[in-house]
């Protein structure tokens, strides 16, 4: 029953939300929204909220295998066939600290190259690190390592692919997840993980990226928070609520 949340009624929301910050590439700031405010009640009907699982590091070290895959997911109530990391949209939250040694076998069970980013951490691109220049062929596993520095700042970071050419189709494809650096103890509070991302659904499929879209990024017509259409997120009366929102739109 639920309906596509518009970008307005998105950007309403994003306003609304307190202390919530966008991190990511172009996509949303293109058009114009109405003014946060204007008295009207929006009673879409809400999916349950959900969010990524969160795999953790432990003594310094996070390790974990990514299989990117496509993947049968539900969006708004239909069928869909996108790409996936570990069968998920989005894929897990990797929480980390500073100074942590995070190692990734990146398995390629798409049916074209790619390969792996860490949008925004400040570690090194050179060998098995952020290595744009990567290619990981299909059936093909590759092991990434990534160190971060003892004074890396805490933030909200998101990985996905960065193989040139084909990065539009895999990001719109379903193919992201959230990195958040913090010194924080996640079993005494959580954050709630924000994911936005928008994609275009079409008979199933993700829609066919065109050449224009590739150069200047795109408006998809469905957007998507934690892989879910206008999911409801009730916050606790009196208390603060931390939403660590990542912007995952190309
Ligand atoms: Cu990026």
């Amino acid at each position: 029953m639920s309906q596509p949340l518009s970008r307005r009624a998105l950007l309403g929301l994003a306003a609304a939300g307190i202390g919530s910050v966008a991190i990511g590439t172009a996509g949303l700031q293109s058009r114009r929204w109405p003014p946060f405010g204007d008295g009207r009640r929006d009673d879409t009907p809400r999916a349950p909220w959900t969010q990524p699982a969160v795999i953790e590091s432990r003594a310094g070290l996070l390790e974990l295998e990514l299989r990117a895959a496509a993947a049968d997911v539900t969006i708004a109530g239909g069928a869909a066939r996108m790409l996936s990391y570990n069968g998920a949209v989005p894929g897990p939250t990797l929480h980390l600290h500073p100074g942590d040694r995070m190692k990734v076998r990146l398995i390629n069970g798409l049916e074209e190259p790619t390969n792996l980013h860490t949008h925004g951490l400040r570690v090194s691109p050179d060998d098995h690190g952020d290595n744009p220049f990567l290619t990981i062929r299909p059936g093909q596993a590759f092991d990434y390592e990534f160190e971060l520095p003892d004074d890396h700042p805490a933030g909200v970071f998101w990985y996905h692919p960065h193989r040139h050419g084909l990065v539009a189709d895999q990001v719109f494809g379903g193919l992201y997840g959230a990195i958040v650096v913090d010194g924080e103890d996640w079993s005494v509070s959580a954050p709630r993980v924000v994911v936005v991302s928008d994609t275009t659904i079409s008979r199933g499929r993700v829609a066919v990226v065109s050449p224009m879209d590739r150069m200047q990024g795109r408006l998809g017509e469905t957007v998507l928070v934690n892989g879910t259409v206008a999911p409801r997120l009730a916050a606790p009366g009196g208390g603060a609520q931390r939403l660590l929102v990542i912007n995952a739109c190309v």
